[in-house]
């Protein structure tokens, strides 16, 4: 109990030091930059899921319809699986249906990794209740955790991997190939990925969806400056920012950022950093690539996977991919 204490402390410790370094690069780098696993503290993560319910916003109820709707097929096409790693499963709303119909077939350990502890034991408390679904939770990055799961696997387990969400689309596309050849090199031949991967639409679209007019998504961007304050003693005036949604065509992606108001210099102590705005200067803190329906064969192959499945829903253009490794 108190190692468990210890560890988790520490893992605090270490995650507030990484986030000073990022601040500290990110704001000391030309255009400045924060990078987007920053939004999701406590205040983050319930801005996140408002987001979900808004009706310009489609990503998750897509993902959602489509994993109960798929969940039965995606346990036909496998063989018996035994375990279930969620790379970012927050509170794991999304995963029962899936869950139950894994668990129709044969028992299984679901590993949920993410890095909010609180987000973990929601979903903990919540799943655990299925029947032959044994939970043990990973407070981790997705890397890192996953690598985790795969040293701690037994032989003969068949493996799933769930990164729903269109999570994927927070990667500059070079990075998404990388992160997801990483994820097959820590599964064996045979073993699958349930992946979520938000589809091209219309600029209309997306723009609403990523600047809605009751500013929830506005008050998201805003509040990793207001983490930075909390944390790491910053001394941000979130009135001199302004959350901006761009699209750029050529790159296929989503753009955040946040407009400094008027000239300013703003310190984060604990961060060791001192920076100046100029008027309309931008820290661009999160991209959402959007993908063609062409592009997800040819990214499964590059990564080292077989397309075993893929639907698409029809009102928000999402698709739900099942690779198998290679
Ligand atoms: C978590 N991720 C898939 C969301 C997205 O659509 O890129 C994060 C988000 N940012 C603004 N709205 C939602």
């Amino acid at each position: 109990m108190i190692r468990a204490l210890l560890d988790a402390h520490g893992a605090r410790a270490a995650r507030l030091v990484e986030f000073a370094e990022d601040v500290r690069s990110g704001l000391l780098a030309r255009p400045k930059t924060l990078p987007p696993r920053w939004f999701y503290d406590a205040v983050g993560s319930a801005l996140f899921e408002a987001i979900c319910q808004l009706p310009e916003y489609g990503v998750m109820r897509a993902d959602d319809r489509l994993l109960r709707r798929h969940a039965p097929d995606v346990a036909a096409r496998l063989p018996p699986v035994t375990l279930v790693a969620e790379l970012g499963s927050g509170t794991g709303r999304k995963t029962r249906a899936v869950l139950t119909a894994l668990a129709g077939r044969s028992s299984l350990t679901y590993r949920p990794i993410d890095v909010s502890a609180t987000a973990l034991e929601r979903c903990r408390r919540e799943l655990s209740r299925l029947p032959g679904v044994r939970v043990d939770a990973l407070e981790a990055d997705f890397l890192a955790g996953l690598r985790d799961v795969a040293g701690a696997r037994r032989d003969g387990e068949r493996a799933l991997v769930l990164f729903l969400g269109g999570t994927l689309g927070n990667f500059e596309r070079a990075a998404a190939l990388d992160f997801l050849g990483a994820v097959r090199a820590t599964l064996q031949p045979g073993d699958a990925l349930l992946l979520g991967v938000d589809l091209l639409k219309s600029e209309d679209r997306l723009l609403a969806a990523y600047d809605d007019p009751a500013g929830v998504t506005a008050a998201f961007n805003l509040n990793v400056l207001a983490r930075i304050n909390r944390e790491l003693g910053g001394n941000f005036d979130l009135r001199g920012f302004a959350h901006e949604a761009r699209w750029d065509a050529c790159a296929r992606r989503i753009e955040m950022h946040l407009r400094a108001l008027r000239p300013q210099v703003v310190s984060v102590p604990a961060a060791g950093v001192r920076v100046a705005f100029e008027e309309g200067e931008t820290i661009w803190t999160e991209t959402s690539s959007k993908f063609a329906p062409e592009e997800l064969p040819e990214l499964a192959a590059a990564a080292g996977f077989r397309v075993e499945a893929e639907w698409v829903d029809a009102e928000w253009p999402f698709a739900e991919c099942l690779w198998v490794a290679d």
